[in-house]
């Protein structure tokens, strides 16, 4: 039997000194719970990974789940993908998430294969690829280091390979970026999370998790090279994007 979910409590208590936030075994062990009352539009982009995995991915090649957590996205690639040969390559840093992931995630059974690898996305060489996922990972990377990373991705991808970008973002107008921070945090509030819990949470975050606007991240991945470039969903403060090669 599927063991029940562990409740995300790290933030409830309230801390002396808040500290920055980091993916160690506490947050590892809830990080499920933790995504999913958080992340505005979660499931969707998993589903749609799923979609676009079923469009794009092609024979032979690779796809890349880059900051993969708990292996939710590879997970998604794997159910999308409908032609043979291929490999999911997921990436983490946290030795904490990575062995989670391991536990958790299928031995083949005649799907594409997972492999799971501890590593720094900064510089995981990406080859042959069809597709790649950065499901809000690249808010972690410091923004000087974004161009860099990008310009990887899209060198790694095959012509007509898909980069998914989803990400939280910010907005240039103040009254903007007011209004959807506090429908994120209702929508915090919505899932049971409190004040002192939102709260703290918000201020290890900061200077860790760096939101740019969409006007940004789009502007960027044609820099990198994308030759087309959709903003396909937006719940609040949160979006997603898929670049074309
Ligand atoms: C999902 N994509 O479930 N190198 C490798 N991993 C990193 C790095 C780095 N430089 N920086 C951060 N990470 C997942 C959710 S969570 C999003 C992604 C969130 C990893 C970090 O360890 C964590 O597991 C992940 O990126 C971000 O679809 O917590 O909001």
């Amino acid at each position: 039997m599927r063991q029940k979910r562990p409740k995300d409590r790290v933030y409830a208590e309230p801390r002396a000194s808040v500290g920055r936030f980091c993916f160690d075994p506490a947050v590892a062990r809830v990080f499920e719970d933790m995504i999913e009352r958080s992340v505005p539009g979660y499931a969707t982009t998993l589903e749609m990974i799923s979609v676009l995995a079923a469009r794009y991915v092609a024979p032979g090649s690779r796809c890349y789940d880059l900051g993969c957590s708990l292996g939710a996205a590879s997970l998604a690639l794997q159910r999308g993908i409908r032609v043979p040969g291929c490999t999911i390559i997921a990436i983490d840093d946290s030795p904490a998430m990575l062995a989670r992931a391991r536990r958790r995630l299928p031995t083949t059974g005649g799907q594409t294969p997972i492999e799971l690898r501890q590593g720094d996305i900064r510089d995981t060489p990406v080859n042959d690829a069809s597709m790649v996922v950065l499901n809000f990972t690249l808010q972690f990377i410091s923004p000087a280091e974004r161009p860099a990373l990008l310009g990887r991705i899209h060198a790694g991808l095959r012509p007509g390979g898909v980069l998914l970008l989803s990400e939280k973002i910010r907005f240039r107008e103040p009254d903007r970026e007011r209004l959807m921070t506090e429908l994120h945090h209702a929508f915090k509030r919505a899932n049971g999370y409190n004040e002192l819990e939102i709260g703290q949470k918000r201020q290890a975050l900061e200077e860790v998790l760096v939101p740019e606007t969409l006007e940004v991240h789009r502007a960027r991945l044609a820099a990198a090279g994308f030759r087309r470039v959709e903003p396909w969903f937006q719940c609040f403060n949160f979006a997603s994007l898929v670049a074309f090669r």
